[in-house]
């Protein structure tokens, strides 16, 4: 068994004008797909490993053998942070938290905009290639954080609800250096229904 790319749910150009096709295509089919092929490389040999689903293996990272774990850290979280991050991106423009998610956004940070404001920040504040996150701990509560290169929340116990990849890739052909317009734009993008089904999860 090895790791494959995700097919998306939309076109590539079915973000316009927030993300450009071009980057919505390169992203996938160069970015990610590579993340995959060098994970997969990786495990040549480990196939034991290689049967575990992508978040059993990025949940357990000090039971990777030594001589292949930074391999898995990074592509292993290149496959498991972008497999969340198209999910959490779609066509349907202006949704909202609503129920159960909102009610706990507005709980941890005291409003929807206070929230995005601290995620915006997080994001934005990233030095250097990484995400954004909104998490749940292990607790059950809402909490803002960021990773550095392809680094994983889940690797940390922490359940992720929603990202804002700020690798340059993501953004640089539309937005160049406006990493902070970016991360603004992100919201118009957001798809609040699968971010409820992983805060429900
Ligand atoms: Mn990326």
């Amino acid at each position: 068994m090895s790791y494959s790319l995700p097919k998306l749910d939309y076109a590539y150009d079915a973000l316009e004008p927030v993300f450009d096709a071009r980057t919505m295509e390169i992203h996938h089919t160069k970015h990610h797909q590579s993340y995959v092929d060098k994970l997969n490389k990786a495990l040549e040999g480990h196939h034991d490993l290689a049967e575990k689903s992508i978040e059993e293996l990025m949940s357990d990272l000090e039971s990777i053998p030594e001589e292949i774990r930074t391999a898995v850290r990074n592509n292993g979280g290149g496959h498991l942070n972008h497999s969340l991050w198209w999910t959490i991106i779609g066509p349907e423009k202006g949704l909202m938290p609503e129920g159960k998610l909102a009610e706990a956004i507005d709980e941890a940070f005291g409003s929807f905009d206070a929230f995005k404001e601290k995620f915006e920040a997080a994001a934005v504040g990233q030095f250097g290639s990484g995400y954004g996150w909104l998490v749940k701990d292990k607790s059950g509560k809402l909490v803002i954080e960021s990773t550095l290169n392809q680094g994983s929340p889940l690797s940390d116990g922490k359940t992720p609800l929603l990202t804002l990849d700020v690798w340059e890739h993501a953004y640089y052909l539309k937005y160049q250096n406006r990493r902070p317009e970016f991360a603004n734009q992100f919201w118009n993008v957001v798809n609040w229904k699968k971010v409820a089904e992983h805060f429900e999860d």
